[in-house]
């Protein structure tokens, strides 16, 4: 990977949307994880329940997606981040046929520490993230006091997708710190 982070950056909190309604969105997640835990300088912290969500905003009928958010402890700048994200995609066969159509792994990324930033290739925070209980919901499991920046906290953002149908499957999973050496 190029560029991978500046001299002395910050280890940040960021997080991952993930989402998918073709193929085996449970085996493309686990792959996902596997893939980021893999990544330089990049930790996966924990992962939210997996939900079952009615699609949105899709132009055609298509499959309930399964959607889930993964946190990371990353030093990759959000543009390498970024890269890596669609990179994963690409390894685990997404195909970018047309737009918004079903696909077997979509990988967003929702928050890169408090950044924000608005370039054509990126912005940060995710512009749609408040208007998604599929992002809402799963980000609030592990990170229920957030306040993202310029749109306030995440749990007075539910009532507004509350007409969303949405469904959790399971429960989250925390990855274990590594061993410290003694
Ligand atoms: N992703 C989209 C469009 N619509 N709807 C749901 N429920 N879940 C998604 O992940 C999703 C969507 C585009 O990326
Ligand atoms: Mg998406
Ligand atoms: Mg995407």
């Amino acid at each position: 990977m190029k560029n991978t982070r500046s001299p002395g950056s910050e280890t940040v909190r960021a997080y991952v949307a993930f989402g998918a309604n073709l193929g085996n969105p449970f085996a493309a997640l686990d792959a996902a994880l596997d893939a980021l835990a893999a990544l330089p300088d990049t930790r996966v912290t924990a992962c939210s329940s997996c939900y079952r969500s009615a699609p949105i905003g899709v132009p055609a009928r298509q499959p309930d997606y399964i959607n889930a958010v993964i946190a990371l402890g990353t030093s990759l700048a959000p543009r390498s981040l970024l890269d890596a994200l669609l990179d994963i995609e690409n390894d685990i066969g997404r195909s970018r046929d047309a737009a918004l159509a079903p696909r077997t792994i979509d990988l967003d990324l929702l928050l890169h520490g408090d950044m924000t930033l608005a370039t054509p290739a990126l912005t940060l925070p995710h512009p749609r993230l408040h208007l998604r209980a599929f992002v809402l919901l799963p980000l609030i499991e592990l990170a229920p006091e957030l306040v993202i920046p310029g749109i306030g906290r995440l749990t007075e953002l539910l009532p507004a997708v509350a007409n969303q149908r949405i469904v959790r499957l399971n429960s989250s999973t925390e990855t274990p710190a590594p061993q410290r050496d003694a």
